[in-house]
């Protein structure tokens, strides 16, 4: 059987975006989590994928996929409703996953996965605010030209963009980042969705806590009370 390394649910937004494609296809998969802390490099996960890094797909055979845009291109093969159908609306999926996997720096230094942690609302740094602005711009601009009758998600049917866009609803939730109603519609429909339900069970089940991402929340001094 295929087996998908992920790191910790509670931090490994990466991990999420990989075991949700797997999840949402109901594909059977062994997953297998080893510890992550964040590390730019960590060599206990160079035997398990080229970048060292999590997720990473071993097929049935062995062979290794890693990066999670590789995964779902890897996925997408046999399954290519993970796209949209449209070649305008697929080019247009495939620019949000690029400019998700390379891009919003920020939100990922600043605002890291911690499905555990709510923090109070607070004002955003400008350069940070941006970021969200952008995802703000995305989430409005794909619901505005789905109609309802298509589906709920950015191009009407579940698709690999949905799945990049996935950690950010856990973030935005940590940090209350409020949201125009489109953007929060967006966001409560991916929490809603069952397989991310089942990820957060697991993830506040997890007693593994990574000091250096739960001190970053501390310094905001926002921390709810448990
Ligand atoms: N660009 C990679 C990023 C993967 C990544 O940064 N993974 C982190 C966990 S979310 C990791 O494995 N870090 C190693 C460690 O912290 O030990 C992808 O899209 O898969």
């Amino acid at each position: 059987m295929q087996t998908l390394y992920i790191g910790n649910k509670n931090y490994s937004s990466w991990s999420l975006r990989a075991w949700l494609l797997l999840r949402h296809l109901g594909l059977p998969f062994q997953e297998h989590l080893v510890s992550v802390a964040g590390r730019e490099y960590n060599p206990d996960l160079k035997p398990l994928a080229g970048n060292a890094k999590v997720p990473c797909l071993h097929t049935t055979s062995g062979f290794q996929i890693w990066e999670s845009i590789a995964i779902a291109e890897y996925l997408a093969e046999t399954h290519p409703q993970l796209w949209p159908s449209d070649p305008l609306a697929r080019a247009r999926a495939r620019s949000l996953c690029a400019e998700m996997h390379a891009g919003f720096g920020r939100i990922r230094n600043t605002m890291p996965m911690n499905i555990k942690l709510h923090l109070r609302p607070h004002a955003l740094q400008p350069e940070v605010q941006r970021e969200v602005d952008r995802v703000i711009e995305i989430w409005t601009e794909a619901r505005t030209h789905t109609s309802a009758d298509q589906g709920p998600w950015l191009f009407g049917q579940f698709s690999v963009a949905d799945a990049m866009f996935a950690p950010v609803a856990f973030r935005f939730d940590t940090y209350a980042v409020p949201l125009p109603p489109m953007a929060q519609s967006y966001q409560e429909t991916l929490l809603a969705h069952p397989a991310m339900q089942e990820w957060k069970a697991s993830a506040l089940a997890e007693t593994e806590t990574l000091a250096a991402l739960d001190a970053l929340a501390d310094t905001y001094g926002l921390r709810t009370p448990a």
